[in-house]
């Protein structure tokens, strides 16, 4: 059919009497007709009825009583809950209690949405091999925490581990995206991560800027090919990052493995569980002793001993390592670490909001262990004669006891792996019990979680405000609880309300695997960008005018612009064989006014946001047409939002 047949068609009647709209009136509807159409969407919509019937004509469940823990539409969650995405290796955000996915932040992992991994920018964030791929393409996130002032989070920056090649990333809170990444000089299996919560000795800074980093699996250092088949020779790192450089500021050399790592409130220590004192290199040899430990870091005699330059490097890596082993950290006043003996394969270490206690459980013990922060700090005083004395409580709590909450009321939620339930203990009963109290009961109620729950954290619990209103079971298997999907089911995020004497469960969040641990965080605290700032990107496309194709022999730059619904080139000429930057400048101003490229065939695809430059560098070695167009629905034409590449041959 040609253009002619199309006119010689006979025009529907309906359809000849509408208006076409003309380009002006399209064009027109990006900008200042989006923004309106975007704040109408702010409104609040009244909620529908609980308990109205489902589409079948049928109530479904007792509706009205989980009511109050539904977020009508167009209505807000009251908390953020930043998850990690385990071997997805990624960051996710959802808002609780609804259990709305908001975002995925790409962290470790290739991402096409945005173009993390294909990008100039961020495959300078990502790290890459001569060749200019990224040095990595996969990443294992577990432990997600946040920049603190003074005991609470700030909303600065997110900080979140790789356990597969050791490395550390930092997210902005402001634009929710990773800005840095330091890979951890001979750590192999960087498990546990924490933020300072208090910092007196970088004051002048106003927030955290030490980031603990356990290194859980042990590996001759270096790890180069020596010392392979002797396993007395494996070590393990802890390691301490700058918050603000990213650089590795120190390590400490350690026996055995890090597993959690907490910090405390005043600064002063940090502390790690260890599975495997036995320093075996077989499950059933990390099994071997009754008694494992949970190991302390003196924080400012480790930086002291940094200063007075009593430390070695290890080759490859010019961070000064200390020597926390316990060989030569015997004698309490000027011991660097000190171990307090926890039972049996211990896994994960948190402190309560107070500041006061350590609750580490005894995976194959049905323990938890409250080990009394100030009791630690006597020990490094010389006033405290044996470690373990440290220990002011350890209540039988259940079978399988992984990780800790805590609420504003002095009780612990801690999930049980094997009971699959969490359980809730007040730390001062369990206090009195160990003491001899016979009237002392440390366990305050039950509830069964679907199923066997990993991690479980309560809502702001990891700062001075924890509030107790909610807790969510991360739990590793969902089985029966949505409709399956293969054989590889949804994880279940389950909602709790902690606010009573009793648990309530309130909801089933389905989640992608497999999240590893969240923090649920006010939403006040959160304070976004709507737009970004040209100017913080050196090389903006300011104007369109400056749009065009400029060639330096072989080297070809291509700057452009987008402006819904068009990019300022209607065409580009390349040679084949040109090595190609092409710069993309968003100059929509309207908040999620977003803007796609994807050039066929060339594998790359990214989007650009309001006032934001990205680029790309490529070989064109394809001759021909190729259309790059708008991936991102932005405007009524963003069909014809496209631009002709065209390589000669
Ligand atoms: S670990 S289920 Cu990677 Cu946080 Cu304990
Ligand atoms: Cu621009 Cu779609
Ligand atoms: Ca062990």
């Amino acid at each position: 059919m040609t253009q002619d047949d199309i006119k010689t068609l006979d025009t529907p009647p309906d359809l000849g009497r509408r208006k076409f709209l003309n380009t002006a009136a399209l064009v027109g509807l990006s900008g200042a007709g989006l923004s309106v159409g975007l704040s109408a969407c702010n409104k609040k919509e009244s909620a529908p009825a609980a308990g109205a019937p489902s589409a079948q004509g049928e109530v479904k469940g007792e509706v009205g009583e989980f009511g109050k823990y539904e977020v009508p539409p167009g209505q807000l969650d009251d908390y953020y809950s930043f998850s990690s995405g385990g071997h997805s290796g990624e960051v996710r955000i959802y808002g609780i209690p609804s259990g709305r996915e908001l975002k995925r932040i790409p962290v470790f992992n290739m991402d096409p949405l945005v173009g993390w991994g294909i990008t100039n920018e961020s495959k300078a964030i990502l790290g890459t091999k001569p060749n200019g791929t990224p040095k990595y393409t996969t990443g294992d996130t577990h432990h997600v925490h946040q920049s603190y002032t003074d005991g609470v989070y700030d909303g600065k920056y997110m900080f979140v581990n790789d356990k597969i090649h050791g490395r550390l990333a930092r997210i902005r809170m402001d634009t929710m995206e990773c800005d840095k990444i330091t890979e951890l000089p001979n750590v192999q299996g960087f498990h546990g991560t924490f933020t300072d919560k208090r910092d007196p000795v970088d004051s002048k800074i106003n927030y955290t800027t030490r980031v603990f980093c356990g290194g859980e699996f042990a590996i001759p250092l270096p790890n180069d090919g020596r010392d392979v088949n002797d396993p007395t020779k494996y070590k393990s790192l802890f390691t301490c990052v700058d918050s603000n450089t990213m650089e590795p500021r120190w390590q400490v050399l350690i026996d055995g493995n890090c597993d959690l790592v907490a910090s405390s409130y005043d600064g002063k220590l940090a502390a790690t569980n260890q599975y495997n004192t036995e320093m075996g290199v077989h499950y059933e040899d990390m099994m071997a002793a009754e008694m494992d430990a949970c190991l302390f870091f003196n924080v400012a005699r480790i930086e002291e001993a940094v200063k007075a330059g009593k430390v070695t490097t290890i080759a490859g890596s010019k961070v000064p390592v200390v020597d926390g082993t316990r060989a030569s950290n015997k004698d309490p006043k000027t011991a660097l670490t000190c171990t307090v003996p926890i039972p049996k394969n211990p896994h994960g270490v948190n402190i309560s909001p107070d500041g006061k206690y350590y609750a580490c459980s005894g995976k194959l013990s049905p323990t938890a262990s409250v080990i009394e922060h100030d009791l630690v700090l006597k020990w490094f005083d010389g006033e405290l004669a044996n470690p373990r004395d440290a220990v002011v409580a350890e209540p039988e709590i259940g079978l399988g006891p992984l990780h800790t909450g805590f609420d504003n009321k002095g009780n612990a939620y801690t999930t049980l792996f094997l009971d699959s339930q969490i359980v809730k203990w007040n730390v001062a009963e369990a206090i009195k019990a160990y003491k001899g109290d016979k009237n002392a009961k440390a366990v305050v109620d039950r509830i069964d979680v679907h199923y066997q729950p990993g991690h479980g954290f309560t809502s702001m619990g990891e700062t001075k405000d924890s509030d107790g209103k909610y807790f969510i079971s991360d739990n590793k298997f969902s089985k029966d609880r949505f409709l399956p999907v293969g054989p590889l089911h949804a994880e279940t995020a389950q909602l709790i309300d902690i606010s009573g004497d009793k648990m309530k469960l309130v909801a089933d969040h389905s989640v992608y695997s497999e999240p590893h641990d969240s923090i649920i965080v006010r939403r006040d605290i959160i304070k976004t960008r709507q737009i970004y700032n040209m100017d913080e990107f050196p090389l903006a496309v300011k104007d369109p005018k400056e749009s065009g194709v400029f060639r330096n022999g072989k080297k070809v730059t291509v700057k452009l612009t987008s402006q819904a619904p068009t990019y300022s080139l209607r065409e580009f000429k390349l040679k084949k064989g040109d090595e190609v930057t092409i710069i993309l400048t968003n100059h929509d101003k309207v908040e999620d006014l977003t803007h796609g490229f994807g050039i066929p065939k060339y594998d790359i695809q990214f989007i650009v946001n309001p006032q934001e430059t990205k680029s790309v560098t490529f070989i064109a070695d394809k001759p021909g047409v190729y259309w790059c167009y708008c991936t991102n629905f932005c405007h009524a034409l963003h069909l014809e939002m496209r631009t002709r590449m065209i390589v000669e041959a």
